[in-house]
């Protein structure tokens, strides 16, 4: 076994972030659109628990936003004329499609790919399998430029494998590793990998909200990845229809300990025992359950408890759980998450952290990143650059200050200043991550 951290990369909120209320099952997204939203401290927010997990000592990686508003969208689907008009006649006639092209949704890495550590593959390289995130429009825009990201982040093929994106098909709707957990001795060893799905390919669907992953595309992942050890539970549909429209609202894991709620799976018994078996020889799985009487899923939905980052913290032998401030306010919430820290189980320490302007969105800690298991030597052959110290913080943070609005209402996505403020800002990112000067397509435009 070769030693292992579970390094963490966050999406950087990008200058458009904003509440249109694209996502349906999103109750959060539903609930807050139309509001005015703040960039600015969104960003800053972002940066702030970038900060904390670096200063935990887990390695820290940051992916830069994606290019919004996405003209070349628009493009495609008719409209034309200057960039400026473009935009302006969209917002006229189809404002629907012109809020899913502004929407800074790639700062929800989770959603940017599933990934399998060295230990767990085949071929003994990391792999990444990008998500097409094809149920909502404004995620399904994600796919190429992630894979572009995650290319020059991981850059050396001979220990990294980032695959495309699955076919954009609806057989293939995929998440990524929102609804992924890998279970273990140690992040070194290897692995049980839970392949969590809500829907099969050639089923029938008729929830109220949509079932977002389906089993094929993970089987296809598990596949590509030559992931050893792989269950495939099923998402408890009252999951769903609650407002869970990923698993990791009601579902964190890390080590041996998987956190969840009553209702996450469909067939709880049927996971545990598969996961159970599949751990064999390897480790014994700690459970550790809430049940719907102490956390019904209204106050698990608005406290977002299980959308909080389970770390391994250098030199602490219990795990923490590092949980959205939401959670402390609601009075349920909080005492679930303070009894986990009172007993003698897997969970030693409860710590909160503000992400208020994400979590209005529907996005807690765990949304904002994405997990990757390196050994020593992966971890050297990163974009250093997008490795998050106390300096590039400070760089970031005057970036965000200097280039984000801190006040955008809906009305104000249709101004075309917002596309040169946010083009200028991300040229000047792509010089401080190191991104190359082609890394945007406006970079690569002619
Ligand atoms: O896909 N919200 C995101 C939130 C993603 C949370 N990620 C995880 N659970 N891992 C979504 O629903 C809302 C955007 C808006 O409504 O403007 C949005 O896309």
């Amino acid at each position: 076994m070769s030693s292992a951290v579970e390094a963490n990369c966050d999406g950087l909120v990008g200058p458009t972030h904003s509440y249109v209320g694209l996502s349906p099952g999103n109750l959060a997204s539903q609930k807050n659109a139309g509001e005015v939203s703040n960039p600015q401290a969104a960003a800053l927010e972002g940066l702030g628990k970038m900060r904390r997990l670096a200063d935990l000592g887990i390695p820290q990686f940051v992916l830069p936003p994606h290019e919004r508003p996405a003209v070349s969208l628009l493009k495609s689907l008719g409209f034309s004329g200057s960039e400026a008009a473009v935009i302006e006649q969209a917002w006229k006639d189809a404002p629907a499609l012109a809020a899913a092209a502004c929407s800074a949704s790639p700062m929800w890495a989770a959603n940017a790919a599933t990934v399998t550590p060295s230990a767990d593959t085949a071929d003994g390289r990391v792999h990444f399998t990008p998500a097409n995130l094809l149920t909502n429009l404004h995620r399904s825009l994600e796919g190429p430029q992630t894979t572009r990201a995650l290319r020059r982040l991981f850059p050396d093929e001979a220990r990294f494998a980032v695959h495309d994106p699955l076919p954009a098909q609806p057989h293939f709707a995929d998440e990524g590793a929102a609804n992924h957990v890998r279970l273990c001795a140690d992040h070194g060893a290897p692995g049980v990998n839970l392949f969590v799905w809500g829907r099969e390919a050639w089923g029938h669907w008729d929830g109220k909200f949509p079932a977002r992953q389906t089993r094929e595309a993970f089987e296809a992942i598990q596949r590509r990845h030559g992931a050893a050890r792989s269950v495939f539970p099923r998402q408890g549909r009252a999951a769903i229809e609650g407002g869970a429209f990923h698993n990791d609202v009601v579902c964190v894991g890390t080590r041996e300990c998987l956190f969840f709620h009553e209702r996450a799976f469909e067939d709880r018994a049927g996971m545990e025992r598969a996961v159970r078996a599949a751990a064999e020889g390897l480790f014994e799985p700690a459970f550790v359950e809430v049940s719907e009487a102490d956390l019904p899923m209204a106050d698990l939905v608005a406290s977002y408890l299980f959308n909080s980052q389970l770390l391994v913290i250098p030199g602490e032998g219990r795990l923490v759980l590092l949980a959205p401030a939401e959670t402390r306010d609601n009075p349920r919430a909080f005492a679930v998450a303070e009894s986990l820290a009172s007993s003698n189980g897997a969970i030693g320490r409860v710590e909160y952290v503000d992400v208020r302007q994400s979590m209005r969105n529907g996005g807690g800690p765990a949304c904002l990143r994405l997990r990757v298991v390196l050994t020593d030597a992966e971890l050297a052959a990163t974009n250093s650059a997008q490795r998050f110290t106390p300096g590039l913080h400070a760089v970031l943070a005057d970036w965000v200050r200097r280039r984000y609005r801190d006040r955008l209402a809906p009305a104000d996505l249709a101004d075309p200043d917002l596309l040169i403020e946010s083009r200028e800002a991300l040229d000047e990112l792509s010089q401080i991550l190191d991104l190359g000067g082609d890394f945007y397509p406006f970079q690569r435009a002619s």
